[in-house]
């Protein structure tokens, strides 16, 4: 429970990708995972109900009410709750700035670490487009960066319109295995850069599906993962030190030993980075759909 003594008490969470309303969702997983885990403050950034699948067939199953009904019983108790949205959700984006009984929307957003260094928080579909094409891009210069972000943006909103599905960069660079790295790696670059311009230390988003925490020189890269595959969160300690935390991992651990995670907790390996998925003792997702939703 995550009212019990021996819960994980972090000073943030952040989650994304856990894409509510399809059948690849990790809900009981992810319950299982917020009893473990307390925290001062959540952001959910992205992703976090499949807007786009729920269109094509209502698939809600009780332990995904349970996950909304358990966040919003950390709200009630005293969890800060910031939601940005992302692709899947993007119909929150007609909401931001507002508050829903304690619940924040905003659309990227700089968090405050303990330890004074600031973190842009922000989903990373915005780079879709920028990514995909980055060659042209870096060829043609800054106005058709910018350009290619407003494209992406209005691109997405025309194809919801239209009832087609979402165009995904990391679906479409799992389509393309022997690409996906190469991708992977331009993705960070982005959002690296992105937050260099924020002016901040480092940034937090999602998106990908593939949890990471490295450094690229002095700027700190985030991926909070996702609760698809490969069920990863990302918390701040109350020192202000950032962790991936991968929950089939921690668990096993936590049950041996049922001590905070922190003491225990490593560094994530570059080679763990590139095959997450390969090393995670969770059962595939049943949905052959699973793997296009990021
Ligand atoms: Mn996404």
């Amino acid at each position: 429970m995550a009212e019990d003594a021996d819960a994980l008490r972090v000073r943030t969470l952040f989650l994304s990708d856990i894409h509510l309303g399809t059948k690849g969702c990790q809900a009981e997983l992810l319950l299982d995972f917020l009893r473990e885990v307390d925290a001062d403050e959540i952001y959910l950034v992205g992703d976090i109900v499949d807007g786009w699948k729920l269109r094509s067939g209502w698939y809600w199953p009780q332990s995904h009410n349970d996950v909304v009904q358990k966040l919003l019983r950390k709200v009630r108790k005293g969890s800060r709750l910031v939601y940005v949205p992302g692709n899947h959700d993007e119909f929150l984006r007609d909401f931001l700035d507002m508050h829903f009984g304690g619940i924040e929307i905003q659309d990227q957003l700089l968090h405050e670490a303990a330890d004074g260094k600031r973190y842009l928080v922000i989903h990373g579909d915005q780079f879709d487009l920028v990514v995909r094409h980055a060659r042209w891009l870096a060829l043609l210069g800054d106005g058709a960066y910018t350009a290619a972000l407003f494209i992406n943006t209005h691109l997405n909103w025309v194809r919801r319109r239209l009832g087609l599905t979402y165009w995904s960069l990391s679906a479409w660079a799992k389509l393309k295995v022997k690409n996906a790295v190469n991708f992977i790696g331009r993705f960070e670059e982005f959002l690296i850069a992105e937050a260099r311009r924020a002016e901040a230390n480092g940034v937090i988003c999602g998106h990908i599906h593939h949890a990471a925490s490295r450094m690229v020189g002095d700027m700190h890269y985030l991926n909070t993962g996702d609760w698809v595959e490969s069920c990863t969160a990302v918390v701040e300690h109350y020192d202000g030190t950032m962790e991936v935390i991968r929950f089939a991992e921690w668990k096993r651990t936590h049950a041996e030993t049922a001590q905070p995670l922190a003491s225990r907790s490593r560094p994530v390996s570059p080679v763990e980075e590139l095959a997450p998925a390969a090393r995670s003792p969770l059962p595939a997702p049943s949905a052959p759909s699973a793997r296009a939703v990021a």
